[in-house]
């Protein structure tokens, strides 16, 4: 679809206003919200990436397109979450401290969000001792960590070391994921899954409370 590529090279010129109307525009045509976010933002974001690494785009004009995905993810919202649907259960979700990236985090508790449970969403750059004490005055059955960087991942043994320190790792099951995260390194650090995307992020916490 013609729009769609054109979603994607708004997103990536940081346009938020053109990349709000033709999120609208394709719902109003039918395009599922999946397609629209698969297929327009995520392809757009992921030639963000590649232009950020070449440095062929700056931080500045990074966070412009990272604001017309909010923009049109405010409006897909809606469409990606189930109205009225009974709480399934509780879900703590954040980015891992000295980590300003929240998109895919965002996209994770909409799509969690869409499938029934209730998010308490700390945000990003969340240091240990929050986690801790939201895990306590919560109780969630589960903590979603997020983190985008090779060197903040590391703070998401932290976080769990923490946790445990605290007495309330048996408490909560633990999820993380984000681009640098593998299933190897969930190993590592001590969590009780690992998912690759939003959609996988579902099926791992169906599983999890099946458990
Ligand atoms: Co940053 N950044 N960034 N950035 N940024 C990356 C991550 C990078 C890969 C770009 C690159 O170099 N190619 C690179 C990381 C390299 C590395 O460590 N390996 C990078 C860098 C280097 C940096 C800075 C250090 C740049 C600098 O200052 N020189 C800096 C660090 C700031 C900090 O965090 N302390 C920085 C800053 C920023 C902005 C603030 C400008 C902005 C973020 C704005 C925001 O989020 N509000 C930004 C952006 C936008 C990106 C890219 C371009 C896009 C990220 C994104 O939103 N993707 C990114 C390159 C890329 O990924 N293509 C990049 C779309 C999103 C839907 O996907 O976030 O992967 P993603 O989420 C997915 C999965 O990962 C997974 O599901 C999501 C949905 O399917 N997932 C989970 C995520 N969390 C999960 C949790 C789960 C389960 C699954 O369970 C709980």
């Amino acid at each position: 679809m013609k729009e769609l590529q054109e979603l994607a090279e708004q997103l990536i010129n940081g346009y938020s206003d053109h990349v709000a109307r033709l999120t609208q525009e394709l719902l109003d045509k039918g395009a599922t919200p999946q397609t629209i976010l698969n297929e327009g933002l995520v392809a757009g974001m992921t030639v963000v990436g590649e232009r950020m690494r070449s440095g062929e785009m700056y931080l500045p004009e990074v966070l412009q397109s990272a604001s017309a995905m909010h923009a049109s993810l405010k409006i897909l919202k809606p469409h990606l979450v189930r109205d009225g649907v009974e709480s399934r259960g509780k879900i703590l979700m954040g980015t891992v401290k000295g980590d300003m990236h929240d998109i895919g985090k965002n996209l994770v508790g909409i799509m969690l969000e869409g499938a029934g449970y209730e998010i308490v969403d700390l945000g990003l750059n969340v240091q240990a001792q929050k986690f801790v004490e939201a895990i306590q005055t919560h109780k969630p059955a589960i903590l979603g960590l997020s983190a985008m960087l090779t060197t903040t991942m590391l703070h998401m043994k932290t976080t769990i070391d923490a946790i445990t320190q605290a007495g309330v790792r048996a408490n909560v099951k633990i999820l993380v994921g984000g681009a640098p995260v593998s299933q190897k390194f969930a190993d590592e650090v001590g969590a009780d899954a690992y998912a690759r995307d939003a959609v996988k992020a579902v099926d791992k916490v169906k599983e999890l409370l099946a458990a």
